[in-house]
């Protein structure tokens, strides 16, 4: 079965998704898009032969949509994720899942009342070769007990509509999700603290930023997001167990011998980084939709999870680096919980 999709917001990632649907995913093809920019939605439609429709609403509606991908801003995603819930269409979204803890919930509880999992959120990282390969082993038992976490996430800049609330919601925010996935625990308190400022950021910008995280069994969390760290796009994570160490692996990059130096290039962007992340992704979300079964990447519970967590980060920050205690409700059944 060829899965039909229909994409709400033809910007930068859309654009990427719909190339990745239709020259990396066999069992996909986008019949339809839909973006308030009309024109930009009308550009990317006709190379693929696509309808562009006039609004999410009747993309969502459209008998030729078999499955929904959001990629819209973030204040818009509730609504679109809500219809398709509504309509009974499977529907991958971009993160964030919302933009607040209650329209999350909203979603959470639409597909409760539904009684099935339709929803899928855009946190690719849990897709990442060595990501899952360091899930194996701390699954495994062989390095003993998770302890303590460090991780960086850094890239090399960002444009000045780049708030200081935006390096937990938009950028650690991956880091709490695969983190939560990774120790297979949630997180319960939040602190952000602001070291000595660079230079090279833009005035009202707080940056770099120092987060700290403790999950339910006491693992200890420290997350370094530096947004302009000028050099490259670097993710680090490394987890130290009690019998052992686990780290991500960095990616392969040749070796380059010239001129009395040794070197290896630093990728400069998440695009790079995560594209093979990014195709696994949609290669399984697609054969999920395809076989009929429920998706089994990050759920809408995840994303509400993950919101609740960077909203907690926000509010350290703004209080100026106090812990703050993040509350989560009781998980679902649906999701794998007992409430
Ligand atoms: P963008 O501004 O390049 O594109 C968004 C597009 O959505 C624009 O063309 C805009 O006109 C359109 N749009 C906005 N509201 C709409 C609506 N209600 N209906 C139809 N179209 C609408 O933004 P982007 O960088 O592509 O980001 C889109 C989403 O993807 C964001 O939520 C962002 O956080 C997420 N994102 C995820 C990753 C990742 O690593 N997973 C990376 C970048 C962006
Ligand atoms: C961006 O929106 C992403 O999602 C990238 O993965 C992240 O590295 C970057 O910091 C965000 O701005």
């Amino acid at each position: 079965m060829t899965v039909r999709v229909g994409v709400i917001g033809t910007g930068m990632i859309g654009q990427d998704h719909i190339r990745r649907l239709t020259d990396v995913v066999t069992a996909a093809t986008v019949t339809a898009v839909t973006d308030i920019d009309r024109d930009r939605a009308a550009e990317v439609a006709a190379p693929l032969g696509a309808a562009v429709l006039p609004s999410g609403a009747e993309l969502i509606a459209s008998a030729e949509v078999d499955a929904v991908l959001v990629t819209s801003w973030g204040p818009t995603h509730a609504e679109h994720v809500l219809n398709a819930i509504a309509a009974g269409k499977p529907v991958f979204c971009e993160k964030p899942l919302a933009t607040t803890a209650e329209d999350c919930l909203r979603i959470v509880e639409a597909e409760r009342a539904r009684g099935r999992k339709l929803v899928q959120v855009g946190f690719m990282r849990r897709y990442d070769t060595g990501y899952r390969q360091m899930k194996k082993v701390i699954s495994s038992g062989s390095v003993g007990a998770p302890l303590i976490v460090h991780c960086a996430h850094r890239n090399p800049e960002v444009p000045e509509a780049y708030t200081s609330a935006m390096a937990a919601q938009d950028t650690a925010v991956h880091e709490i999700d695969v983190l939560r996935w990774l120790l297979d625990d949630e997180i319960v308190s939040a602190q952000v603290i602001t070291p000595r400022a660079t230079g090279n950021r833009f005035a009202h910008l707080k940056d770099p930023q120092l987060m700290y995280f403790e999950t339910a069994q006491g693992i200890r969390i420290d997350l370094e997001v530096f947004v302009n760290c000028r050099y490259g796009y670097d993710i680090q994570c490394e987890t130290v167990a009690e019998e052992g160490l686990v780290r991500l692996p960095e990616p392969a990059a040749v070796g380059v011998r010239t001129a009395g130096s040794h070197s290896t290039a630093v990728l400069q962007d998440w695009k790079d980084r995560f594209a093979e992340a990014f195709d696994t992704e949609f290669r399984e979300w697609i054969a999920s939709v395809a076989s009929g079964a429920e998706p089994t990447g990050p759920s809408a519970w995840d994303g509400y999870a993950a919101t609740v967590i960077t909203d907690a980060a926000v509010r350290s920050l703004e209080a100026g680096g106090t812990v703050v205690s993040v509350d989560i409700k009781p998980r679902p059944a649906l999701y794998g919980g007992t409430a």
